[in-house]
């Protein structure tokens, strides 16, 4: 029943077109994958299942495949969600990015704390790590290309690497490389990659370069590193953007631009630490006024022309298609009405999406 109403949706999906002379992958290079993240809320609507049908060749499941989704206390799996977005992905031949097996956010503590919060004994947890991706990888085997295997690992912290998670607490340091070790046992073709926000600034990204030299001098399988991109108008600046992008790809690795949005409201960090609330004017609760548009257009075409120029890139993926379903209505700002992405919360194509077009098309 699921699979014919996934491939009716899809059909019913061709009916809206976009009025787009061109989509956003037909205008990239053919060796730069573009995507989105989605949710099965979202593919509930066929307009908008339409436009992401349309326009992107790579789907990331919003949040289907966190752990907290994936399995519950008794280790009972709980694949339903998740085999939505993937069934949608397939009939529409989108390889699909798993995000993510391994986060401090949206986590199962139980597999690395005990009832009272305590870290379990490190062989404890690297088991129920390894039971836990073994799990979810096995049953995705074949059906989603790349995992993000550990998301936001590094601290934001200055004088600390590594954040203290609880994988971190109850396994040590080396809980990363476990984990490439397991995902990669479970998938030998899945590509897999580190993923993280603020990595192209200094701070972050020599922690970042340190991470990477570490695992591939202990030869763990790891082939990329996702750049989360979750931007301000004005910051980071786009050649801190080329240069992180120009650092991370030295590695030898491959470079995702992983969750690009691009916020235009008033706020004092970027990135996506969610420990951080603030309070914030709602300046445009009825829409972007038409000058903050041509802003938001100029600031996405200057930093997708500094991705593009990186042929070490091979994904760029936007943290979602329309304004409506935005995380950033939320964040750090608890409900306003955010204006971050391509389309408006009419569907329609905002000017960024010409301003992007333009981007990939001539990379300037
Ligand atoms: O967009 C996601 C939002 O719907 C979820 O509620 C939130 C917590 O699960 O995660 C958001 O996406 C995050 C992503 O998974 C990891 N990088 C940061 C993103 C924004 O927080």
């Amino acid at each position: 029943m699921k699979a014919r109403a996934i491939l009716l949706l899809s059909l019913t999906a061709l009916c809206f077109r976009p009025a787009l002379a061109e989509t956003l992958r037909e205008a990239a290079p053919k060796r730069l994958l573009i995507g989105a993240c989605v949710n099965t809320e979202e593919l509930k609507n066929p307009k908008l299942a339409a436009i992401i049908a349309e326009q992107y060749n790579c789907l990331t499941p919003e949040y289907e495949l966190m752990p907290e989704f994936m399995v519950d206390k008794g280790w009972r799996f709980t694949f339903e969600r998740g085999d939505r977005v993937v069934a949608f992905a397939e009939t529409n031949k989108m390889p699909l990015f798993g995000h993510m097996l391994v986060w401090h956010f949206v986590t199962r503590n139980w597999l690395f704390e005990d009832k009272d919060g305590k870290p379990l004994p490190r062989a404890e947890a690297l088991d129920n790590l390894k039971r836990y991706i073994e799990g979810v990888v096995g049953h995705y085997k074949g059906r989603i290309v790349a995992w993000d295997v550990v998301n936001e690992a590094i601290s934001d912290q200055a004088n600390e690497f590594l954040r203290p998670t609880p994988a971190q607490r109850a396994i040590g340091d080396d809980y990363i490389e476990k984990a490439f070790e397991f995902a990669h046992a479970a998938d030998t073709n899945a590509l897999l990659y580190y993923n993280d926000y603020n990595i192209e600034q200094p701070g972050k990204l020599e922690k970042t370069l340190k991470l990477i030299q570490s695992l591939k001098a202990k030869n763990v399988p790891i082939d990329a590193v996702g750049i989360q991109g979750h931007y301000l108008l004005n910051w980071p600046p786009t050649n801190m953007i080329d240069k992180g992008i120009e650092a991370l790809a030295a590695t030898g690795l491959k470079v995702m631009i992983t969750e690009l949005d691009v916020d235009p409201l008033p706020r004092d960090t970027s990135g996506a630490n969610m420990a951080v609330t603030e309070a914030g004017a709602n300046p445009y609760p009825d829409g972007l006024p038409a000058d903050m548009q041509e802003k938001l257009a100029r600031r996405y075409g200057e930093i997708v022309t500094a991705i593009v120029r990186h042929p070490s890139v091979t994904m760029l993926g936007f943290w979602g298609t329309d304004d409506g379903h935005s995380w950033l209505n939320d964040f750090p700002v608890k409900k306003r009405t955010n204006h971050p992405l391509l389309f408006d919360r009419q569907l329609q194509p905002k000017p960024a999406v010409d301003a992007v077009i333009r981007a990939l098309k001539t990379g300037k």
